[in-house]
């Protein structure tokens, strides 16, 4: 005689089983399967006689064990929990610059010497000096709070699987942007006050004072009203430079950043180029990253845009805050609220965002796109997301094109993102970008 036991071993079988079970119904069909069709069985070896002890046997056919689904994920979630923790430890190398920036600023406030021959405004500017200093020190210690809180959050990464992100990054950038901004309204204030002003009486320095433009605005409360190549002097520590002023547009006394209009300067350029500004004053230029910071930073201003495509549409946009931080902060744009008719492009949506971006050139790659270089992809020195909504130093097409979507752009304009029949895209005619200081008073 032969037995053949189907045997359910209880206690093994259902434990390999419940560590695969991700939910109840499904366990209670495999149970059902498992009870026909188990693999594991006892059987007697070779024949035995009625009322003898059979010897038996037990086959395991080999083993697979299900694990559940989630364990799956665990490498995945490592890999999260690996670049957030790179994103922490970029956030806090760049509260660190901004860290020394403050720690420039504090130098300066200390070691600016005084106005020798000037007895009274000697006191008022001690005075300011302490005062500045101390907005420094409270600045520095803000700074030192905002690094010890990244440091907790870096800490309590280890702990949590999963962290929202956004919400850190958002609170790093406010917190950068707005000791930035509280850093340069400083600087400027100080720079206008402590320039170097030795061996001059105080009607002298008045004088010079007063011959000072900082921007088209400047020149237009003095009654300079034609559109044209003007020199400027934003901070007069630095040199003075030639800008082109617009004196008509919505009230005039614009200084223009940017301008495009038929394609003669070739805006696929380096770092270097983007740094210096490049291109002519009077036709297509850019600026320069350097000058532009020098013009935002000693003053609060507002960024117009203008655009102007071949059928002869014409829409603006208007920032109410521009700001443009120096290199060693990478050029990081600051921008504030819209309004306007072009749309709202440079912070289309969560995901498309040029605001507390980094300046990229197709040779310094410092977008948010991690598999490349969105400058170098689009042509442009920018300061790219990952990569664009809006790209006004895109490549100069005189009609619509096809291809790579590196020409001049501006998300938000009717039909652009769609572009036309046929695959054929948007271009643009003219572009302009100019800024002019909030408070407009003389
Ligand atoms: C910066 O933050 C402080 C408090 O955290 C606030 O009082 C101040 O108004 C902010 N400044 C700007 C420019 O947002
Ligand atoms: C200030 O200017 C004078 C001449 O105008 C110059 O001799 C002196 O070196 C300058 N001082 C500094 C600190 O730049
Ligand atoms: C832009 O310049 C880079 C070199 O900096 C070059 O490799 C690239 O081909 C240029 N792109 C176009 C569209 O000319
Ligand atoms: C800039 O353009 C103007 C007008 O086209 C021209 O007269 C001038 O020579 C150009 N300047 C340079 C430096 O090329
Ligand atoms: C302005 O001048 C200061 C002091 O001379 C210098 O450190 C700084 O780099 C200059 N900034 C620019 C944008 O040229
Ligand atoms: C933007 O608008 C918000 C809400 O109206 C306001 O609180 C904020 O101060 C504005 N920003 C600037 C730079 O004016
Ligand atoms: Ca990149």
């Amino acid at each position: 005689m032969k037995f053949v036991y189907f045997y359910l071993l209880s206690s093994i079988v259902p434990a390999f089983h419940n560590a695969g079970a991700v939910e109840d119904k499904a366990e209670e069909t495999k149970d059902e399967n498992f009870a026909t069709t188990c693999p594991v069985r006892l059987e007697a070896t070779g024949q035995c006689k009625e009322g003898e002890e059979c010897s038996y046997q037990m086959n395991l056919p080999s083993l697979t064990i299900q694990l559940p689904r989630s364990f799956s994920m665990i490498e995945q979630v490592f890999k999260e929990v690996q670049n957030l923790k790179e994103t922490v430890n970029n956030l806090k190398k760049s509260c660190q610059e901004c860290k020394l920036q403050a720690d420039d600023n504090q130098e300066m406030g200390r070691h600016e010497p005084l106005q020798p021959n000037t007895k009274a405004p000697e006191k008022e500017n001690d005075n300011r000096i302490k005062e500045l200093e101390s907005e420094v020190n409270k600045l520095f210690s803000n700074l030192k709070d905002a690094k010890d809180e990244i440091n907790s959050l870096h800490g309590r990464l280890e702990n949590l699987n999963l962290v929202n992100m956004n919400n850190i990054e958002n609170y790093v950038d406010s917190k950068v942007a707005n000791l930035t901004s509280v850093v340069n309204s400083l600087d400027g204030q100080c720079s206008s006050r402590c320039s170097n002003q030795s061996g001059q009486n105080e009607a002298s320095a008045n004088i010079q004072q007063h011959l000072i433009y900082k921007d088209c605005w400047d020149y237009y409360g003095k009654g300079r009203k034609s559109n044209g190549i003007y020199q400027v002097t934003p901070d007069p520590r630095n040199k003075s430079f030639e800008v082109y002023c617009d004196m008509q547009t919505m009230g005039g006394g614009w200084t223009v950043i940017q301008k495009r209009l038929d394609g003669s300067i070739n805006f696929n350029r380096t770092w270097k180029d983007y740094k210096k500004g490049f291109g002519n004053l009077s036709r297509e230029f850019w600026l320069g990253n350097d000058n532009i910071h020098l013009l935002t930073k000693s003053k609060e201003m507002v960024l117009r845009i203008d655009l102007e495509d071949f059928n002869g549409v014409k829409l603006y946009a208007l920032y109410d805050q521009f700001y443009v931080a120096n290199e060693y902060l990478k050029y990081r744009l600051h921008i504030g609220n819209y309004s306007g008719t072009a749309g709202n492009a440079l912070h289309f949506n969560k995901h498309y965002n040029h605001d507390l971006k980094f300046f990229t050139t197709p040779d310094k790659d410092h977008d948010r796109y991690p598999s490349g270089n969105c400058g170098l992809y689009y042509s442009s020195g920018w300061w790219f997301d990952a990569c664009l909504s809006a790209n006004l130093n895109g490549k100069y097409y005189h009609q619509k094109y096809k291809g790579v979507f590196n020409g001049i752009y501006w998300g938000t304009w009717p039909g652009m993102t769609n572009g036309e029949p046929n695959g054929f895209k948007h271009s643009f005619k003219r572009a302009k970008m100019m800024i002019r200081p909030k408070l407009l008073a003389p």
